[in-house]
């Protein structure tokens, strides 16, 4: 894994039949003096030496800029002229041997033309994957079937690595891939065979930026980018293994851009194997970490976890009347994963009576939800209607979460109590024991995107994206002997 910055957005990649004659030079500064992000260069009948002379020419017009210059497949003309990296396909030098040639300074791209090659690429330290093609194009032919959109909906959710989009991108197709999730798209005639390649790249590159908006891997790739941090303040206990409660919290609402703050409510001795005690913090000192945090820096959202007692969730319902912040998204934790009651009953009580009626949303799993609703759910087909009913017993939106049912295709229900809409988010389940804390994750980047401004079904998308590949990224990470946590930082 290289750690060159570079940007994918609006990826230029060479084709000189395709050149009309001009100049391969000109036209690829002129694509960057409209837009274009990164640049290949992509020959595939010309001599080396002319390849090697093109390519030196070209490094020294885009190292200036900033503009990464990739080669594609000659890891030999790559080396022989300093490049930034090279892109290679399926049939090429194989990964390993490319990148102990190159070096880990440089950028390694790989096409992948397949789902089983997009699940394969997960395994190799490759700094994107070029996803090849989305639309069959004539500037080549030898292709696999293309993806289309669907196909870049579920690349979005089984891999882990950067994405690019290359085949038929133009004025026309970009928007709506750039919407599903990838960083950028790679284009060749849409810009090599413009009449002004400047102004085909100023016109692509405005398009890109426009749907990123709707790009919910690009909001939450967005971290630390952010000047004034949305502030928010997670009230739940402590995790002594660093998994779960205020620590996974914390965690997460930082990878989500957010600045954190905490008030402990209790105090775990755990690890990845279970719960070996549990301690209760007086009231007292509750309030006054709440009051201490909202007084001065206050909170853009609040996040809420474990509430062991009767008392604690009126202290916290207290509070949350006294400094009116409603932006919360509550989790209404219960028992453990490891199977732990963290909850005592009459606290049950009154978050029903008090406090869930005062939050914006809850995210319970099933077994929390049984108990909220007084009704068994055993399969998928009962979760959109018990998450509509619990909102309205409750007056608040929730996110039922279905990592309790056995299904390989696992389908929460977001019931958005504001828009009367109902969504799916799906995932893949993925094979691995590292899902401690995966609640607290969950709730913490939700309650991290609403602090950053999103609507709550933007939220509850890029928190979903988030957590998925958070735990795709841990999932063969070795913490402990049980059930390790999730990779928060997988984006870092
Ligand atoms: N790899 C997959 S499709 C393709 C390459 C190099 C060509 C894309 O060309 P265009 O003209 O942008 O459709
Ligand atoms: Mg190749």
């Amino acid at each position: 894994m290289s750690y060159m910055n570079f940007n994918l957005s609006l990826y230029l990649v060479t084709d000189r039949g395709l050149a009309g004659g001009h100049d391969m030079s000109w036209i690829v500064r002129e694509a960057v003096a409209g837009g274009v992000t990164m640049v290949q260069l992509r020959e595939k009948d010309c001599s080396t030496a002319e390849f090697v002379t093109l390519a030196k020419e070209l490094k020294a017009a885009l190292q200036p800029l900033g503009v990464p210059l990739i080669i594609n497949d000659r890891i030999d003309v790559a080396l022989a002229v300093d490049a930034d990296g090279v892109h290679i396909g399926q049939s090429d030098m194989p990964y390993k041997t490319a990148r102990a040639l190159l070096g880990k300074n440089k950028i390694i791209g790989l096409s992948v033309e397949t789902m089983e090659e997009v699940i394969a690429a997960n395994a190799l330290d490759v700094d994107y994957i070029g996803i090849s093609p989305v639309y069959a194009t004539p500037t080549k032919t030898d292709t696999l079937t293309p993806f289309g959109l669907e196909g870049i909906e579920q690349v979005m959710q089984l891999s882990r690595h950067r994405c690019v989009a290359i085949g038929g991108m133009n004025r026309d197709t970009i928007g709506e891939v750039i919407a599903r999730g990838v960083e950028g798209v790679a284009v060749v005639s849409a810009i090599v065979a413009a009449e002004s390649p400047r102004a085909a790249s100023a016109e692509l590159a405005n398009i890109v930026e426009r749907n990123k908006i709707n790009n919910t891997r690009i909001i939450q790739y967005s971290v630390f980018k952010i000047q004034n941090y949305p502030r928010v303040l997670t009230i739940a206990g402590s995790d002594s293994g660093g998994g779960a409660g205020i620590q996974a919290d914390i965690k997460s609402i930082s990878a989500n851009g957010c600045f954190a703050t905490s008030a402990i409510t209790a105090i775990t001795a755990q690890n990845t194997l279970g719960v070996n005690a549990v301690e209760g913090l007086p009231i007292g000192i509750i309030e006054e970490q709440i009051d201490a945090v909202l007084s001065d820096i206050g909170a853009d959202s609040i996040k809420i976890g474990m509430l062991h007692s009767a008392k604690v969730v009126q202290c916290v319902a207290r509070m949350l009347r006294k400094y009116e912040i409603t932006n919360v998204v509550l989790d209404p934790v219960m028992v453990s994963t490891s199977g732990h009651k963290l909850i005592e009953d009459s606290a049950i009580e009154v978050l029903k009576s008090e406090l869930i009626p005062m939050v914006r949303i809850i995210t319970p799993n099933i077994p929390e939800a049984e108990i909220l609703l007084g009704e068994a759910i055993s399969k998928q087909g009962d979760l959109p209607n018990a998450a509509r009913h619990l909102a309205e017993l409750y007056d608040v939106s929730v996110w039922l979460k279905a990592g309790h049912l056995v299904d390989d295709e696992l389908i929460d229900i977001f019931y958005n109590r504001e828009t009367n809409e109902t969504i799916e988010l799906s995932a893949r389940r993925i094979d691995t024991h590292n899902t401690h804390g995966t609640g607290c994750t969950l709730s913490s980047a939700l309650a991290a995107q609403l602090a950053k401004g999103l609507s709550l079904t933007e939220a509850a998308r890029a928190a979903k994206q988030y957590i998925n590949q958070a735990i795709i990224h841990g999932a063969n990470q070795s913490i402990g002997h049980g059930h390790g946590p999730v990779n928060h930082f997988y984006n870092l």
